[in-house]
């Protein structure tokens, strides 16, 4: 007999008929307590849950006494109680490599829209407002030559450094827990610590994921150590940044403007502030949403849960140490 697994987020057909070649795949809407109630016996003869974007927790755990793989279509799992997986001996996948490029080119796009006002124009243009040639109160400020400093220097950091060193001219600084001297050598970036990096980048770019210990660790005084004139960009995840100081800074005229594709809270409720400011760039958590990248990320996660559940752990695996 076929293993069991729930499915969480839809698929592409292919991949739905490549998890059913190999499960009998039973597919919820979401992971709330009503689906669980609804689906029960499912969830608990399930061995494998597949999807992204909601709460996997030890509550959830319990409802699933034979989970054996969980599989994220996401390189982020702050979702997942990882604690309580290794407990209970259970792998995690995620897809690292699936979505780097396309990630750093949203940190582009946040960049350049931000500093080019791009958003604001096109707007002002739509209005019907561009009635004479423009002048300053419509202009930018530039993005090549200025410094890009780089807060976590993982895959997506080193793509984003790819493209501002060889795309932008920029110096590029960067801030991580260990120094990389790929990014050093082909990128001339430059360690240094967070402080120095606040003070002296023109554009701050976080690309960092939710620990307990990057939880707001950019804050109000992180705010206060960023030039006037810096732009402040976040694709990593909202909850890195103290969203209230933000606020305040970009209120205050502590910063000059902010790209934002990641929130404290998402969907970004309707009533923040963030969203009358026009110094702002939000967005909707489009990191890697292209067709061609999430179609890769499924697929990817598709394969991670049949070689999880075959036993054959060899990449894209949080936890492997919990491997039977
Ligand atoms: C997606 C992401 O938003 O991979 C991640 O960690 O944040 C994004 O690519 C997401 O998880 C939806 O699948």
């Amino acid at each position: 007999m076929k293993p069991s697994v729930i499915l969480y987020k839809a698929l592409p057909d292919d991949l739905r008929k490549r998890l059913e070649e190999h499960f009998t795949v039973t597919q919820v809407e979401n992971l709330s307590p009503d689906t669980l109630a609804q689906y029960a016996d499912a969830f608990a003869s399930a061995e494998g849950l597949l999807g992204s974007s909601e709460k996997v927790d030890a509550a959830l755990l319990k409802k699933m006494p034979k989970l054996r793989a969980t599989s994220t279509i996401s390189v982020g799992y702050d979702n997942f109680d990882v604690d309580a997986l290794n407990v209970r001996k259970i792998l995690l996948m995620h897809t690292p490599f699936a979505l780097t490029e396309t990630v750093a080119d949203t940190l582009m796009a946040l960049v350049l829209s931000t500093a080019r006002r791009v958003v604001e124009v096109a707007e002002r243009v739509k209005a019907g407002e561009w009635n004479k040639s423009i002048g300053p109160d419509w202009f930018g400020v530039d993005v090549h030559g200025k410094t890009l400093g780089i807060v976590g220097m993982g895959r997506i950091g080193m793509a984003l450094a790819q493209r501002a060193h060889f795309g932008f001219n920029m110096p590029v600084l960067y801030n991580a827990r260990h120094h990389h001297p790929e990014a050093e050598e082909r990128f001339n970036a430059r360690y240094c610590e967070l402080n120095t990096l606040l003070q002296e980048a023109d554009y701050v770019c976080l690309i960092l994921p939710l620990t307990d210990e990057t939880h707001h660790l950019i804050g109000k005084s992180a705010f206060k150590k960023m030039k006037k004139s810096a732009i402040f960009i976040n694709a990593g995840r909202g909850p890195v940044v103290d969203e209230k100081a933000l606020i305040d800074a970009l209120q205050n005229g502590a910063i000059h403007a902010a790209g934002l594709d990641v929130f404290e809270q998402e969907p970004l409720p309707v009533d923040s502030p963030l969203l009358t400011l026009p110094n702002v760039v939000a967005l909707p958590h489009i990191g890697s949403a292209t067709h061609e990248t999430r179609y890769n990320m499924a697929a990817t996660a598709v394969d991670n849960l049949i070689a999880a559940l075959e036993g054959r752990v060899e990449k894209n695996c949080v936890n492997p140490q919990v491997r039977q």
